[in-house]
């Protein structure tokens, strides 16, 4: 198994949307490095554990991204926790968080705990509406919001989060700049090799999600362009 830290291309799957077994095997076997399992709305325990179990029958890396605690199970690779950091809520920032240490502190093994600080900037996301986020930010506020991710609560990533909307490539480059040891991950509008390709230039991590289910073959192309410009030689 790969590090996370070592993801340059991840696909993102939803527990609560259909995919089709011939899907999901060209989703494992394309040569993406993982797969992170997770959705906003109607994730249970029963279709996390659905997917897992079909992801599992390749060699994909496999995370899960927490946001529902019900949803939890062991078997997954890593489990990675969202904490939103321009969430109106606090909720979304330390409050679910602390209620779920409280309840199982003790049992977690930490070492497969990655917390990502998100930023999420498209206002019609339905992450955007669930936590409040405030969306209407400058590229000065979100630069301070990578900085505080790795600064001051040295958070392992930060996930600027377009989710839906492809994002606005001057924030997505002065994140790129302000970040030197959390790793950046990019997520939000991907669909087709030439957004990937793009954003492969900025981000350590480029993660796929609402593509797969829009366009398979479009979605399925990101793995090799992500690859070229990571490890093809293109520079920023
Ligand atoms: C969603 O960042 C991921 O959490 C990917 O975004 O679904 O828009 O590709 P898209």
């Amino acid at each position: 198994m790969e590090t996370y830290k070592d993801w340059q291309h991840v696909f993102k799957l939803d527990p609560n949307r259909p995919i089709s077994d011939s899907g999901l095997e060209k989703i494992c076997e394309s040569g993406t490095d993982a797969v992170i399992v997770g959705g906003t709305d109607g994730v249970t325990l029963d279709n996390t554990l659905y997917l897992l179990s079909r992801i599992r029958q390749f060699a994909v890396d496999c995370a899960l991204e927490i946001s529902n605690l019900d949803a939890v199970t062991p078997g997954f690779d890593y489990y990675f926790i969202p904490t939103v950091l321009n969430s109106g809520d606090s909720d979304w920032i330390v409050g679910k968080h602390h209620e779920a240490v409280k309840a199982f502190g003790e049992t977690i093994n930490w070492d497969e705990v990655v917390i990502e600080g998100y930023c999420i900037l498209n206002p019609d996301a339905k992450a955007a509406r669930l936590t409040q986020a405030q969306t209407n930010l400058s590229t000065e506020d979100v630069s301070a919001y990578a900085m505080m991710a790795e600064k001051m609560f040295k958070m392992p990533v930060f996930y600027l989060e377009y989710s839906g909307q492809y994002g606005n490539i001057d924030i997505v480059k002065k994140v790129r700049a302000q970040l030197k040891e959390t790793q950046f991950f990019y997520g939000g509008g991907i669909s087709c090799k030439k957004q990937a390709e793009e954003m492969a230039q900025y981000a350590d991590t480029v993660i796929v999600g609402n593509a797969v289910y829009d366009n398979l073959k479009e979605a399925l192309k990101t793995v090799q362009a992500v690859k070229k410009v990571k490890n093809g030689g293109w520079t920023y």
